[in-house]
């Protein structure tokens, strides 16, 4: 008997904010169930992820890819950590695009923290990244002791247009299971927003990888390059891990570098 052709369809989400904002409790609020590591306390991030799949999120054929990435806390990196953060990133997009693309941006900003790395992080994934194109909403977190989750957003809206912080659409949640009705309407809220903005055509990279590196460099402010040692060591990993031609990886890596401070 002929072997039936079964046709993966997958949508790839990307959730990313500020360490400790609750991303990886998010992923097993929308998984509901502990498929992410919580609470894990790692200090410098350079755009690391991993991903988790979620075979069956709704009642149909569709599976579900999750990112949860390690951001940039501070864009004041050291060289070699910016050299690891354009790579990751470079990387991060290769695998979104060999899998078929990027269906949603989910923006994990936790109650109370201070709002200084909002923009920077919205600007990194949403308008550096992903230059706009991909859908983008919010989930805010730790909301359990509003008597009403959703007035949070209510009271901060206007703050967050302020910040020039714009998304199609938010949940306002509490990951906590000890919380029954709240942690169960979270659940429901968030896989709604998944639902209703994940975009029906994935956006697939499209990047050149010396843009990213000249689009990271103009996000992280920093001046011109003119160390040869990073640009030397920069081109070698461009070509050996992410298999640019030389020509392009010299290219590259003279955007990437600059003066170690
Ligand atoms: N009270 C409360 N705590 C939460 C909530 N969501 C997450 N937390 C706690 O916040 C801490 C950080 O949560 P994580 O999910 O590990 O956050 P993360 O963004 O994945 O952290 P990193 O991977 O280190 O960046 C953990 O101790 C969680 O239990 C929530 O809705 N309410
Ligand atoms: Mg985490």
């Amino acid at each position: 008997m002929a072997k039936k052709r079964s046709v993966i369809r997958a949508k790839n989400i990307v959730i990313f904010g500020a360490m400790g904002a609750g991303k990886s409790s998010l992923i097993n609020l929308i998984a509901d169930k502990n498929i992410a590591q919580t609470g894990s306390n790692l200090k410098r991030c350079t755009l690391t992820w991993t991903k988790y799949t979620l075979p069956k999120l709704f009642d149909d054929e569709m599976q579900h890819n999750v990112f949860d990435t390690m951001g940039i806390e501070n864009p004041e990196l050291e060289p070699e950590e910016y050299h690891r953060s354009i790579k990751n990133a470079s990387r991060l997009l290769r695998e979104l695009d060999a899998c078929g693309g990027t269906s949603l941006l989910i923006y994990c900003v936790q109650k109370g923290r201070d709002s200084g790395a909002l923009r920077s992080n919205y600007q990194l994934f949403h308008e550096v990244l992903y230059r706009r194109r991909v859908p983008i909403v919010m989930v805010v977190t730790c909301l359990e002791d509003e008597r009403i989750m959703e007035e949070w957003w209510t009271r901060n809206c206007a703050s967050l247009e302020a910040s020039q912080i714009v998304v199609e659409g938010h949940a306002c949640v509490t990951t906590l299971r000890n919380e029954d009705e709240k942690y169960k309407a979270s659940r429901e809220v968030v896989r709604q927003l998944i639902r209703n903005h994940a975009a029906v055509a994935p956006v697939s990279g499209g990047w050149k990888h010396e843009k990213i590196g000249s689009a990271f460099k103009r996000w992280m402010g920093y001046p011109d390059p003119e160390d040869k040692k990073l640009q030397n060591k920069l081109q070698k990993d461009l070509e050996g891990q992410c298999g640019m031609k030389p020509p392009l990886a010299l290219k590259v890596a003279k955007t990437f570098t600059y003066t170690q401070r």
